[in-house]
């Protein structure tokens, strides 16, 4: 096997930092959000851009580290207001999870884990590229999502778990048979979320993110969930794949509410 970084052992979170000089840095991510010390704000409303519209050709792809969902077609959606200056073009969403649910998430909240996260990764246009983005400090923005347990199954994942079954040897990929809509996934209330200055979560942990993370969770039965637990990286199942979380030192969280 051959992975650069991983979640366990030698080559888990704790040696990152030798080959990834950034996973050392001051304004790492994740962290835990002590909602006693937020500094509240009224931020102007984010404007979501084609999170309604059911896109074709969705691609779901196992990387060896998550479950990976990208858009072929053009346009791609967009988010702009909030805490952003400019506006963000998509480029992927993945997810973290815990071997059970009583943690699988990065962000805390007062130290409460979620079972799972979803991130969507967007870059700043002005910079064309994620690989460009990343070499600037306003360069990505990831909308942050958590999951809580329900006894009722969420129908608007059964289109992801049932991709996921198709998925679950490292570096295999489909394209989803249905259309799939942003909206669709996300919780009912994206007004309230807290936004602070971090980095991405693996190596190379550039210091690069502006997180937004909504405070009303999704809600999937345990049986959802434990299909991501069934993807496999080059070592083995992947049965946990969140950073511990990493010291706030300087930093503010703000907290809007509008
Ligand atoms: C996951 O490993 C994704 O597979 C990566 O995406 C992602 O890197 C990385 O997490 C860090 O992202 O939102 N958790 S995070 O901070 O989005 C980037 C890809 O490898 C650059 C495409
Ligand atoms: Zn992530």
């Amino acid at each position: 096997t051959a992975e650069d970084f991983g979640y366990d052992g030698s080559i888990g979170p704790t040696y990152w930092g030798e080959r990834y000089q950034e996973c050392r840095g001051k304004h790492q991510s994740p962290i835990n959000i002590n909602v006693l010390r937020v500094k509240q704000v009224a931020l102007p409303d984010i404007t979501f851009i084609g999170f309604n519209d059911p896109i074709d050709n969705v691609h779901v792809t196992n990387n060896g580290h998550t479950v990976l969902i990208e858009v072929e077609n053009e346009p791609h959606p967009r988010v702009s207001g909030g805490p952003l200056d400019g506006t963000y073009v998509f480029s992927q969403m993945h997810f973290h999870w815990g071997d059970n649910d009583t943690l699988g998430s990065e962000d805390k909240i007062n130290h409460r884990s979620f079972p799972m996260e979803l991130h969507m990764v967007f870059y700043k246009e002005e910079y064309n590229t994620v690989k460009e983005a990343v070499t600037h400090t306003d360069g990505l923005t990831v909308l942050a999502f958590f999951y809580e347990l329900d006894r009722h199954q969420h129908p608007a994942y059964d289109d992801i778990t049932s991709a996921l079954s198709n998925v679950t040897d490292p570096h295999s990929s489909i394209v989803m048979n249905n259309p799939f809509s942003f909206l669709n996934i996300l919780p009912y209330d994206l007004r309230r979320y807290f936004t602070y200055r971090g980095s991405l979560t693996t190596p190379p942990c550039s210091e690069v993110v502006i997180w937004l993370d909504f405070e009303q969770p999704v809600r999937l039965t345990h049986e959802q969930i434990e299909v991501f637990r069934e993807l496999r990286s080059a070592s083995g199942k992947i049965r946990h794949n969140f950073r511990p979380i990493q010291p706030i030192g300087d930093r503010t969280v703000f907290y809007n509410i509008d």
